[in-house]
């Protein structure tokens, strides 16, 4: 046992929970109208990996059973009967952002109406004001903000660091990194290894998008390509920095545009074994330029969390955000290959203003519920999935 807060340790996987709890598929069996999916379930239960144009014959059949019946049987043998929560906290220090992409119904130009920049002091008084429930993970993440020097990204980790010495400081997208790069005029991986002196952690998955050139044109053209996105983390897994990695799904992006992502991830891990989690992100259009689009339906939303458990079989794990999917599709998409549903999430900014009507935060209790309800086995973790074990007075992370 050790105290939360470690440094890096190697990647797990829990493989060492298959042999404790029964598959739940292995007791009834599999079936499906989609004769397609017959020689992908054989390449499953093999344990052989699916090809791109499996993947598309996922994402094509509307046989959902089936679809979940096969990423159940991935997730269960992966981790069981557990599902996973963390109880986090989100920083957004700014809005203000040059990029200008129409996904986003967060980011403004500079001094204009509801752009909002924290003073340091400010980061500090708003980690600490959700501070109550004994927060394992600051999520820190903000807009590319022209005048902010690295200085303040560095003094942010290390008062961070200070006063909540405890915490793991999970910041900073790709984009942000590549973006302080070219503002300082330094490498990605000078500021990688300044920001990871100054106390940072890990790194959130934001910033992918979809990796397509025709897509990214249009949805989020200032932003930096996917090839730049995938560089940056490949930087940042060599320097022992693990990252997650996530996909912006439900907007103009066709099948092949989310199968060519998933195989470019999939290929980034098998060269460095650095992301630990998968998040693919449903698009939310309200308030951004696309906002003409539809939202997401419930099916695509579980056939992504399925898709993405059988095709990314190099991640450790799949995350259903609760904030994204509502806490209702997440909870079911524990039983469609999610091995965990995110944390408890205080004060959530990007999502909201694009319309989100999901809560602002769950507490402990709330994410335990519906875990439970989902016949899971709740395992709150760290940001590193070791397990934490807390009492009245304490919480302790079993290293
Ligand atoms: O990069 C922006 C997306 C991301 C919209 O790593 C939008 O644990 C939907 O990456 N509709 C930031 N999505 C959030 C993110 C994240 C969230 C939770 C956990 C983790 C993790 C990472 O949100 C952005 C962008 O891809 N985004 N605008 C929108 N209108």
């Amino acid at each position: 046992m050790a105290n939360v807060g470690h440094p890096l340790t190697a990647l797990r996987y829990h493989n060492e929970m298959e042999v404790q709890f029964p598959i739940a598929t292995a007791r009834h069996g599999f079936f499906s109208e989609d004769a397609r999916l017959y020689k992908i379930h054989d390449k499953v239960i093999a344990g052989e990996r699916l090809d791109e144009s499996d993947a598309l014959a996922l994402y094509r059949t509307s046989d959902m059973l089936a679809l979940g019946w096969l990423a159940n049987h991935v997730r269960e043998r992966m981790h069981g009967n557990v599902a996973y929560f963390n109880v986090n906290r989100h920083i957004n220090h700014t809005n203000v952002c040059v990029a200008n992409c129409r996904l986003c119904a967060f980011g403004r130009k500079k001094g204009s109406e509801g752009a909002y920049t924290m003073a340091l002091e400010e980061v500090f008084e708003s980690a600490a004001s959700g501070y109550s429930e004994a927060v394992t993970e600051f999520h820190i993440v903000g807009g590319l903000h022209p005048d902010l020097p690295l200085q303040y990204f560095l003094d942010m980790l290390r008062g961070l660091k200070e006063r909540f010495p405890q915490v793991h400081l999970k910041g900073f997208t790709m984009v942000e990194i590549s973006f302080f790069a070219k503002l300082n005029k330094l490498t990605v991986r000078d500021v990688l290894l300044k920001l990871k002196a100054a106390g940072l952690d890990s790194m959130p998955g934001g910033g992918a998008e979809i990796f397509s050139e025709r897509v990214r044109a249009i949805i989020c053209d200032h932003k930096i390509d996917g090839n730049e996105w995938l560089e940056v983390a490949r930087e940042a897994h060599l320097l022992g920095i693990r990252s997650n990695a996530t996909m912006l799904y439900g907007h103009i992006e066709g099948d092949e545009d989310r199968v060519d992502h998933l195989m470019k991830l999939r290929a980034l891990q098998d060269e460095t074994r650095g992301f630990q989690t998968f998040i693919g992100l449903s698009f939310h259009p309200d308030h951004t330029v696309l906002r003409h689009l539809p939202w997401t339906t419930g099916m695509l939303d579980l056939k992504q969390v399925a898709v993405a458990r059988l095709v990314l079989d190099n991640f450790p794990h799949i995350k259903a955000y609760w904030q994204m999917l509502t806490p209702k599709i997440a909870q079911i998409a524990l039983r469609f290959g999610a091995d965990d549903i995110d944390g408890t999430v205080v004060e959530e900014k990007i999502y909201h203003d694009a319309g989100a009507t999901t809560p602002q935060g769950l507490t402990r209790q709330d994410l335990i519920r519906l875990i439970e309800a989902a016949g899971r086995v709740p395992m709150e973790r760290d940001t590193l999935y070791r397990p934490v074990m807390r009492t009245e007075t304490s919480v302790t992370v079993v290293a």
